[in-house]
C-alpha cells in the first residue's frame, strides 16, 4: 500500500535495535554449519514455530540459547551487515544499535571478537551504504553489577568504537540504581547512556524515576510508562530526552502495541521514536512498526514525518550530523 510505499521511504534513524535480535532462522542455520553446531530445529519453519513467548521472560527464554551459533568475528560481522543491509533497504540512514557483550562472553567467546566482528559491518556500512552505524554496549541487568563493570572495563581500549551504554534483559528485580556505579563511570568516560524501562513491569515509575535523577540518561529505551505521571512528562520533556518505543515488541511482551500511551506522548511533544527491537523474533523491521502504529491509532502522513525527525533529534549524531537530516 501507499502507507508502506511512504514509511519504508522516509529516511529515519533507528535508534533501539537489539543486532542478537536481528538474526534470521536462515542465518542461524547457516552460522550453525559453519560451526559445526548441532540445532534442534531443522527449517525455519521449526525455529519460527519455536517463537510463541507471551511475555518478556518467555521471549528470553528463547533469545540467548539462539546466540550459540555465534562464534566468531566473522559470525558477528555476518549478522550486524545483514541487518545494516536490510535497514537501508527499509530507509535508515543511520542506526545506533544495542549489542549485548556479556551474552557472548558469559558463553566463552572473546570480548575482542564480538565487537571487531560489529565494528566491521558498521565501518563497512557508511562505505558501501552511506548507512552511518554506532555501537551501544548493553549491560545484563540479570548478570551482577560487578560483572558490567568488568565488561565496562574491557570494553575501554574500543572506546571510540562505542557512542553509547545501555541496560537490558529482565527488569524484574534488577532496577536501574543497581547499576549506578557502573553508569557513573561510563559517563565519565564521555559514553551516552540509556537505560531499558520496559513497559510494565513491575516498579516501573519508579524505574523511570531513577533513571531521570539518579542515572541521569540521555535517552529512555521504551519508558512509555510515563504517560501515568504529568511530572515525569513535564521532566523528559524539559530535558528533551528521546523515549525509544517499539510497537510490534509491545504487542509480543505486553499483548499490546500501546499505541494510545505512545501517540498520547507524541501529540504532548515528548520527543516519542518508533523502533524494531529485535526484528528477527517479532516480524516486523522498523518501517513495518511505522506502518502497525500508523494503522492501529490512525496516524497522518506528518505524523510519521515527525516520528522520523524525532529519530534524528534523539539520536547521538553530532548536531551538525543532526543538522544534515532536519
Ligand atoms: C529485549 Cl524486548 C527486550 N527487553 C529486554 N531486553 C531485551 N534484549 C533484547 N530484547
Ligand atoms: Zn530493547
Amino acid at each position: 500500500t501507499d502507507l508502506v510505499a511512504f514509511a519504508t521511504g522516509l529516511p529515519k534513524a533507528e535508534l533501539h535495535l537489539h543486532l542478537e535480535g536481528t538474526l534470521e532462522p536462515e542465518l542461524k542455520f547457516a552460522l550453525a554449519a559453519r560451526n559445526g553446531i548441532p540445532l534442534d530445529q531443522t527449517s525455519v519453519e521449526e525455529v519460527k514455530a519455536t517463537y510463541d513467548f507471551t511475555d518478556l521472560t518467555s521471549f528470553l527464554a528463547i533469545y540467548y540459547p539462539a546466540m550459540n551459533v555465534l562464534q566468531t568475528a566473522d559470525d558477528f560481522h555476518d549478522l550486524a551487515w545483514a541487518y545494516l543491509q536490510r535497514a537501508h533497504a527499509d530507509g535508515v540512514v543511520h542506526a545506533e544499535m544495542f549489542f549485548d557483550p556479556q551474552a557472548h562472553t558469559s558463553r566463552g567467546v572473546p570480548f575482542e571478537a564480538v565487537i571487531s566482528g560489529y565494528r566491521r559491518a558498521a565501518v563497512r556500512a557508511q562505505s558501501e551504504l552511506g548507512v552511518s552505524a554506532e555501537l551501544i554496549l548493553c549491560f545484563l541487568r540479570d548478570f551482577s553489577a560487578e560483572y558490567a563493570m568488568a565488561t565496562l572495563m574491557e570494553a575501554l581500549p574500543y572506546r571510540s568504537w562505542i557512542v553509547g551504554v545501555g541496560l537490558d534483559s529482565d527488569e524484574r528485580g534488577n532496577p536501574p540504581e543497581k547499576f549506578a556505579a557502573v553508569f557513573a563511570r561510563a559517563k565519565a568516560e564521555g559514553f551516552f547512556l540509556t537505560m531499558h524501562c520496559d513497559i510494565d513491569q513491575p516498579g516501573s515509575i519508579d524505574h523511570i524515576r531513577q533513571v531521570l535523577t539518579e542515572i541521569q540518561v540521555d535517552r529512555i529505551d521504551h519508558g512509555t510508562n510515563i504517560v501515568e505521571n504529568p511530572e515525569l512528562v513535564a521532566l523528559v520533556k524539559e530535558r528533551g530526552l528521546g523515549l525509544t518505543c517499539c510497537p510490534v515488541s509491545n504487542s509480543f511482551v505486553t499483548e499490546q502495541m500501546k499505541s494510545d500511551e505512545i501517540v498520547a506522548l507524541m501529540r504532548e511533544g515528548v520527543r516519542v521514536t518508533i523502533n524494531s527491537d529485535d526484528p528477527a523474533y517479532f516480524g516486523a523491521y522498523v518501517s513495518a512498526n511505522y506502518v502497525a502504529l500508523a494503522e492501529q491509532a490512525d496516524l497522518s502522513l506528518a505524523d510519521l514525518v515527525l516520528l522520523a525527525q524525532n529519530s534524528f533529534e534523539a539520536s547521538w549524531l553530532t548536531p551538525r550530523r543532526r543538522a544534515e537530516y532536519l
